[in-house]
């Protein structure tokens, strides 16, 4: 089983997280100037979910995302500019910039693409792990999803088609309390989340989401398990989104108290404890870290403005497959 190190997980999960939480501080702003168009959804205060499980995985995996997804795409690898370019629908994104913010696919990281449909990722890497599976190799994939999809009906059939099948996937659940504006109170009646895999024979467990090392270990120990060919994991991940659902959001539905209760659990502030204690980084190298942070979003949003927009001629291009290869 892999350890979670803080000299190296602890200190490389630091600058992912921190690098995530300024790129999606600027989501606000950018929507507010109308450089995005249509919603984006980010992730603040979640970073320590997409990071440590991201940690845990090699590069043959692959992961599918959500609506909330540029967390799970940046902690994989993908580039800070090519990923904004995207967000704001310009030509240089990963998607020529027609997908936008729920359309961001990155073959080459095995990134299967965030997703506006709401527990569609469930399938596609329940999929992915059967063709990993059939093809003999040793990939193991995950999927991203909240406590919302959590409702969809795609996951009782993957899990228990992933249960039965001994398939190769990490089924992680973001739950961060809200679907958009009903808190997971109103919405479900069993809180328990872990009960859902449990019930189709699924290892389910719970984890603070607040902790870098805590998802990293639980992670580690899922992808472990169905890389031994020994089947899927359901990870609960409590955490908590800081912004709104998307831009505009108006938040009536949570009041100040709640989201500053969940601010004092922060995940960097709490790992930056905790390596400024186990002496991994002093105080002037946690200063740099956060100035490299801001350089590299500030740099990837520079290179977003200046990428021009598609041609509206490219529309039907990439449309269709070229075609299955033999
Ligand atoms: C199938 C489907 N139903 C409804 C929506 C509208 N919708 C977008 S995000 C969202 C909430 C999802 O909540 P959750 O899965 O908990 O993720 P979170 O937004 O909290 O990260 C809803 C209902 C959608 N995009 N797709």
């Amino acid at each position: 089983m892999q350890e979670f190190d803080q000299r190296r997980q602890g200190l490389s999960g630091l600058k992912t997280m921190a690098m995530i939480r300024a790129f999606e501080s600027r989501m606000p702003v950018l929507s507010e100037e109308r450089l995005i168009r249509g919603s984006t959804h980010p992730s603040a205060g979640m970073e320590a979910v997409a990071t440590g499980v991201s940690l845990a995985l090699g590069p043959q995996d692959s992961i599918a995302s959500n609506h909330r997804g540029h967390a799970h795409c940046l902690a994989r690898g993908s580039d800070p500019g090519r990923t904004m370019a995207e967000i704001l629908g310009r030509r240089d994104g990963y998607g020529g910039g027609k997908g936008g913010s729920m359309h961001i696919g990155v073959a080459e990281l095995g990134i299967l693409g965030t997703n506006g449909i709401v527990g569609a990722g469930i399938g596609l890497a329940t999929g992915a792990a059967l063709a990993a599976q059939m093809q003999g190799s040793d990939a193991v994939s995950v999927v991203y999803f909240g406590d919302g999809a959590a409702n969809q009906g795609v996951l009782a059939e993957a899990l228990n088609l992933a249960a039965i099948w001994k398939l190769p996937v990490l089924f992680v659940c973001e739950n961060n309390h809200y679907a958009q504006s009903a808190s997971i109170e109103e919405m479900i009646a069993q809180p328990d989340l872990k009960q859902r895999g449990l019930a189709y024979g699924v290892p389910s467990v719970d984890v603070d989401g607040m902790s870098l090392g805590d998802t990293f270990t639980a992670a580690a120990e899922g992808v472990e398990r169905a890389r031994s060919g020994s089947g899927p994991t359901l990870i609960i991940a409590d955490t908590y989104r800081y912004l709104g659902h998307m831009a505009g959001d108006t938040e009536i539905y949570r009041n100040q108290v709640e989201v500053e209760q969940w601010q004092a659990k922060d995940p960097i502030a709490r790992l930056v404890s905790q390596l400024l204690e186990a002496g991994v980084i002093t105080t002037s190298d946690w200063e740099d870290i956060q100035e490299e942070a801001s350089r590299v979003v500030q740099e990837a949003e520079e290179f977003a403005r200046n990428s021009p927009f598609p041609d509206a001629s490219d529309a039907t291009q990439d449309v269709y497959s070229k075609g299955v290869p033999a």
